[in-house]
């Protein structure tokens, strides 16, 4: 039987359950009583980490009562609630962000200002939640908090790797990884449940079970077990009581030890199985849009999706309502093929746990499930050898071979006679050994599949997923464009600008409805907001400036341009091409006497971002980054005309202070291969200029804020192939100023050329598979206008304003908006301030 509280000690959990009142004298018995009670620490024995921990403790009190009534409201109103899946959350910090979502930052600030404590210092004390690579997982940070801030009713659900992405630390010009061990000094931000827990079992064999009425069922058993534990990651809204969770799954052993084993004094043995257990969710795979075929990584996906649906189907149970209201009740994103597996495993619930028929089961899965593609390359596309999930998964393998088949018979009979069609279409690809082409997969299992911008939705439909597009008769496909949170994007990053369009505006209701920047436009002309802000760009140019010097050493002038092309090392983005163009500006200017170079526009060039540990390609560019910059910036004929800077160890809280920072930020992916890109709208978002190709998000962006605002170049996504088709077939035509420039690295300008033998080779006997030769001059023409726009100060003001003004589309608040509303079908449930 439930516990249930005596009457008359009821006013007793009132009183706890209650917020407190955000009142200075309440914050700091708070924080005080956090600091020498939960950190055993004293007045005398006091540092900044020390106070961060109090505070952000007396935080997560605050965010804890407003969870519990989040939670306890949505368990008595029962809304339809989604459930968005991914292997990635790359939430960077949370102290900062909390204070603002609650909006007790002025008061925290002066609470601790009395205490003695800054709380600038203690913001910078926290270390980064990095659990993802990239932008699918920053996507994924961003879509909680548009979740919680629009008062929908959803969860997050993740890995608590322990290991998040590993750190970046430049030797000798090469990247270096340490191993990112953030829960070292504990974590403030969740909450450990390890009363929610779920066996998730591995391997073992399935067994055919024949019922006295003839009916056949399987049963999976053996094998090992594990058990998942749950961790709870609260997500506040914005201006709301609307807090949201984010399960993270860590793996523990099923049982302690085994004991036959250990009394045999096989006590190592022992260990070592516990420690097995341990190692599933112990570390974040580092690859971005590449995937590597691993064991591991596919126990944890497993265990992910089979932990996260017995999660799900208990609460669903606990409402007594027949299956088939499931997927009225459920709906399951999928972040990308990575929680694939939760179709087949949904799928095995439902018919050999449930009892339900195949055909009822695969109606209420195919309802539940959505699936979002992130990406076009080949490479990235998961695909898994049917051994090994035959091994792992023995029962799934089968589901999975009935789906297909099921499928196929469907295909087939309104293709009749198409065999080349059913080898196209099948998940199972032919080969040694087979794979399960889990994009496929998660089509067929999913009601609804989107792409994230234009561009990439309609490559999904017209390249890669053809043929489902036909077969499904354009029902399931869809697009919807990727957006960031302005809150943190904005709002947090960069507070001077964010004051000063809460006062040009008059409210700054903005921050929720981006929508109002729109009325930015109104003050283009005015010579007193050009000026203001410019100044404030300055500010955060200096802000860089100063973190530069104190990381590389390297002074660099806020004067400059600030050109900055940060995210993922990798060869379809391009970072190689940005540093081409480097070194071809540099040639140029070593032909230029002292009177023509001061007539140039100065520029520093920023590179930051990490190379997955085994591309080896990635990892050249790096260095040649490096390599160049060393020899630029000690040219002293250059001083601070041009600069290159590469900032190591690229992440949310250095994002934070890079983007706000930028007058051009590049973009610059062969058109076709970026599906969206999302740090291109968190630079315009900040008033700064894209330099970039028409791909991804940039061809949105650009229609948002006007052409004259954008600095477009290069080939046409659907002029590509047949580009590559060419220089796969002639010798490629090197345009005659990157020549000179692999001349340059050739002849060793920039240290032994037999370093970067590879990496020119990629262009010369490689084909140039990503255009750069045919991108370059167009490239460089670009480079050139900007240098141009930005003597023109008041053009470069106005053109600043007007990409802030026209970024209202690139909120996530409107992509969630449409997921709500075009594939999840739910709707906000807003929370009340104290329940009944
Ligand atoms: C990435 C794309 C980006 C896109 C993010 C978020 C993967 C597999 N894809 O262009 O490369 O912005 O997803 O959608 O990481």
């Amino acid at each position: 039987p439930r516990w249930l509280p005596p009457p008359e000690t009821l006013h007793l959990w009132k009183e706890f359950e209650t917020p407190e009142p955000a009142e200075i004298a309440a914050i700091q018995k708070s924080f005080l009583r956090h600091v020498t009670k939960t950190f055993a620490r004293t007045a005398f024995n006091m540092d900044n980490f020390a106070s961060y921990q109090g505070t952000a403790y007396s935080l997560r009190d605050r965010l804890i009562d407003k969870w519990n009534i989040t939670q306890q409201h949505h368990t008595r109103e029962d809304p339809k609630r989604v459930y968005y899946l991914s292997l990635e959350f790359l939430l960077g910090r949370s102290l900062d962000s909390c204070l603002l979502s609650l909006g007790v930052k002025d008061i925290y600030k002066k609470a601790l200002d009395e205490l003695g404590f800054r709380l600038e210092d203690l913001i910078g004390e926290e270390v980064d939640a990095a659990l993802g690579n990239g932008g699918l997982g920053r996507l994924a940070a961003c879509y909680m908090d548009s979740l919680a801030t629009l008062d929908y009713p959803a969860w997050g659900y993740g890995i608590r790797y322990n290991y998040g992405i590993f750190k970046q630390l430049i030797v000798d010009g090469y990247q270096t990884e340490f191993p990112d061990y953030w829960l070292n000094f504990g974590n403030p931000w969740e909450i450990e449940r390890l009363d929610v827990s779920y066996e998730v079992r591995f391997r073992g064999y399935v067994n055919k079970v024949t019922e006295e009425d003839g009916t056949i069922s399987y049963v999976w058993e053996g094998g090992e077990k594990v058990v998942a534990v749950a961790y709870d990651v609260p997500i506040p809204g914005y201006g709301t009581m609307n807090t949201i969770n984010i399960r993270l799954w860590s793996a523990k052993p099923a049982r302690e030890f085994d004991f036959a084993m250990f009394n045999d004094g096989n006590y190592d043995k022992a260990v070592e199985e516990q420690k097995s257990a341990e190692n599933i969710t112990s570390v974040l795979y580092p690859n971005d849009n590449h995937m590597v075929g691993k064991i591991l990584r596919l126990k944890q996906q497993y265990l992910f999706v089979c932990a996260t649906l017995q999660d799900a189907i208990r609460r669903f149970k606990k409402t007594n309502r027949p299956w088939s209201d499931f997927p009225y009740q459920v709906s399951i994103q999928l972040n990308d093929t990575h929680p694939t597996l939760g179709i087949p495993e949904l799928q095995r619930i439902l018919i050999d746990e449930e009892g339900l028929s195949w055909d009822d089961a695969w109606d209420i899965v195919t309802k539940t499930f959505s699936f979002t593609n992130h990406t076009v390359l080949p490479e990235a596309l998961e695909r898994w050898a049917v051994p090994l999930v035959q091994d792992l998964l023995p029962r799934h393998m089968m589901i999975i071979f009935d789906i297909n088949l099921f499928f196929l018979q469907k295909v087939e009979k309104k293709f009749p006679g198409d065999r080349d069609r059913l080898r196209r279409m099948s998940i199972i690809e032919e080969g040694h050994p087979q794979n399960v082409r889990m994009a496929f997969l998660a089509i067929v299992g999913s009601h609804t599949v989107n792409g994230v911008a234009e561009l990439h939705s309609n490559l999904i439909k017209n390249v890669i997923f053809t043929d489902f597009v036909e077969y499904y008769e354009g029902n399931k496909f869809t697009n919807v464009t990727n957006g960031i949170t302005p809150r943190r994007w904005l709002h947090q990053c960069n507070p001077a600008l964010s004051d000063f369009i809460t006062q040009k505006l008059g409210s700054d209701s903005w921050v929720k409805d981006l929508e109002q920047l729109k009325k930015l436009k109104e003050f283009v002309d005015d010579p007193a907001v050009q000026k203001q802000w410019m100044a404030i760009k300055r500010q955060n140019k200096v802000r860089l400036a100063d973190y530069i010097h104190s990381i590389t050493s390297i002074q660099v002038s806020p004067d400059s341009l600030f050109d900055i092309q940060v995210k993922r090392i990798h060869e379809y983005k391009r970072q190689f091409m940005n540093i081409l163009g480097v070194i071809h500006r540099y040639l140029r200017l070593k032909k230029m006497t002292p009177e023509q170079k001061a007539k140039e526009v100065p520029r520093l060039v920023v590179f930051a971002g990490k190379s997955a540990p085994g591309y080896f390609i990635a990892k050249l560019v790096i260095k040649l980054i490096n390599s160049v910059g060393e020899v630029i910036n000690n040219d002293p004929e250059i001083g601070d005309v041009l600069k290159v800077v590469f900032i190591p160890n690229y992440n949310v809280s250095l994002a934070e202070i890079i983007i706000p920072a930028s007058d051009i930020s590049q973009h610059i992916s062969t058109a076709g291969t970026e599906a969206s890109g999302t740090s291109n709208m968190k630079f315009v978002l900040n008033g700064g200029i894209i330099l970039g190709t028409v791909d991804g998000a940039n061809i949105e962006i650009g229609e948002e804020i006007g052409e004259d605002n954008i600095f477009f170049f290069g080939v046409k996504a659907d002029e590509v192939e047949d580009i590559r088709h060419l220089n796969r077939y002639r010798k490629i035509e090197m345009d005659p100023d990157l020549r000179n420039v692999l001349d340059a690295i050739e002849k060793g300008t920039f240290g032994d050329p037999k370093i970067f033998e590879p990496l020119v080779a990629t262009l010369t006997v490689g084909g140039d598979y990503y255009l750069i030769s045919k991108d370059f001059a167009s490239y460089i023409e670009a480079q050139a206008d900007a240098d141009e726009a930005y003597k023109d100060k008041v053009g470069w003001a106005k053109k600043s304003i007007l990409c802030t003004a026209g970024m209202s589309k690139f909120s996530s608040d409107r992509s969630i908006n449409e997921y709500a509303e075009k594939i999840w079908k739910i709707k906000p449930c807003s929370v009340p301030a104290t329940l009944p």
